[in-house]
């Protein structure tokens, strides 16, 4: 049981800097993001230019156990490697059956959604706005905006995180940058795209 203080129970967004009180912050660079972008040329082209930050993930994980949640603070810079969008790793859950709640605090994007048994989803996502990720789903982020894309992810404590089986296939879908703006399709139809 945790004290009722609000020391420990009550946290801040600053989303100007996306920071989140009491979190512990992680960083993936994009030399960690290889085999997520479809156009593998200008993956290596991009990361020969430096190798930035791409997003980081500032998390409360305080609590533990039956019933506990846990949350994080997303913030996912602007950018694209070719014309596919920066974008998280991507995971499904460990405990399949969790659900997550993703609130949108500042910049713009949407979450790449697909299941085991072949559906895919895009729900954009900006500030204010509020994404259901049933269980069972895996979910990736992408920032379509100029801005850096500041959400919230609320889950329970024990969903864990699994990022083989998206690290082996990959999202059947991608989310590049088309004449008339943002653009999801398949991801060999990009890449046939590509090739040409
Ligand atoms: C956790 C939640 C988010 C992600 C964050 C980074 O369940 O979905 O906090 O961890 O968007 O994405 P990823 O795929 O690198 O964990
Ligand atoms: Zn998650």
């Amino acid at each position: 049981m945790l004290d009722l203080t609000s020391d420990l129970l009550a946290h801040q967004i600053d989303a100007a800097t996306g920071t989140l009180s009491g979190a512990d912050a992680s960083e993936r660079h994009l030399s960690q993001l290889r085999g997520c972008f479809a156009d593998q040329a200008a993956f290596e082209a991009a990361l020969a230019q430096g190798d930035p930050l791409v997003y980081s993930v500032a998390s409360v994980e305080r609590d533990s156990g039956d019933g506990a949640l846990r949350f994080g603070l997303g913030t996912l810079y602007p950018g694209r490697v070719g014309q596919e969008y920066y974008l998280t790793k991507g995971h499904y859950h460990s405990w399949r059956a969790a659900a997550e709640v993703y609130i949108g605090i500042s910049g713009a994007g949407g979450l790449l959604l697909e299941t085991e048994d072949g559906q895919d989803g895009y729900v954009p996502l900006a500030a204010g706005g509020i994404v259901y990720v049933p269980g069972h789903t895996a979910h990736r982020t992408v920032n379509t905006g100029t801005e850096p894309f500041v959400y919230l992810g609320v889950y329970p404590a024990e969903a864990g995180h699994d990022y083989g089986a998206i690290a082996d296939n990959n999202f059947r879908q991608v989310v590049v940058a088309g004449p008339q703006g943002p653009a999801v399709l398949p991801r060999a139809q990009h890449l046939a795209g590509l090739a040409n």
